[in-house]
């Protein structure tokens, strides 16, 4: 779903070019703009909302017997490490609006979290394969301190658009800014466009 035309099936290991000034990391840093929260998956819920209305919602157990897909793919952090090939398993973003029947208005979407992080990101950047809530990662639970139980993953986009212990996608009319947006990060966020500050 994920490859890139000549990369094909022997896409692992096969040298790439990086976007602009990024290098290869090989180890996973963790970057948090505050403490690692931690809910109980009995009280965690994933809802999609638009206009102040709740239009779905999952609970934890009917959030993982959604359908899965497995997504072999490079992120690319604006602190400019990349990481190639990382293996995440996780729900579509395709999935969830099928599933809640959504045919929705706004064009874009803000992301929300335990611990209040946000990010705004085009719907259009969210569907037809191009994202995931990710609940494994490497074949393992999603670790606590790179957002488990759940995280968005749009890997086409600097990673701080993939918020951590996300909680749900607001639907919005109009492009908003989040948490980093606000302090001036890229409304945007394209890693092959350099896309790292308002104004590049
Ligand atoms: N909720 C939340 N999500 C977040 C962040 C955060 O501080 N809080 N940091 C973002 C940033 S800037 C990056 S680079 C990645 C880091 O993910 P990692 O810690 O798994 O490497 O998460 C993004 N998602
Ligand atoms: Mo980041």
């Amino acid at each position: 779903m994920f490859t890139r035309g000549f990369i094909g099936r022997n896409r692992r290991n096969t040298p790439r070019p990086l976007p602009p000034g990024q290098y290869l990391e090989t180890g996973f840093p963790v970057l948090s703009a505050g403490p690692t929260p931690h809910t109980n998956l009995d009280t965690w819920s994933f809802r999609i909302e638009a206009e102040a209305k709740i239009l779905s919602e999952w609970s934890w157990n009917e959030f993982v017997n959604l359908t899965l897909h497995d997504l072999e793919t490079d992120i690319h952090c604006v602190t400019k490490w990349s990481k190639l090939d990382t293996r995440w398993r996780g729900v579509m973003i395709d999935t969830l609006l099928e599933n809640s029947r959504i045919h929705p208005k706004g064009s874009h979407v803000m992301a929300f979290c335990d611990g209040g992080y946000t990010t705004n990101l085009p719907l259009a950047d969210l569907v037809h394969g191009k994202a995931m809530v990710a609940i494994e990662f490497d074949g393992q639970p999603l670790e606590a301190q790179h957002g488990g139980p759940a995280r968005l993953l749009v890997p086409h986009l600097y990673f701080w658009k993939s918020a951590k212990w996300l909680r749900g996608l607001r639907i919005i009319a109009e492009d908003t800014p989040g948490f980093w947006e606000r302090y001036g990060y890229h409304m945007y966020g394209d890693p092959w466009q350099e896309q790292r500050y308002s104004g590049d």
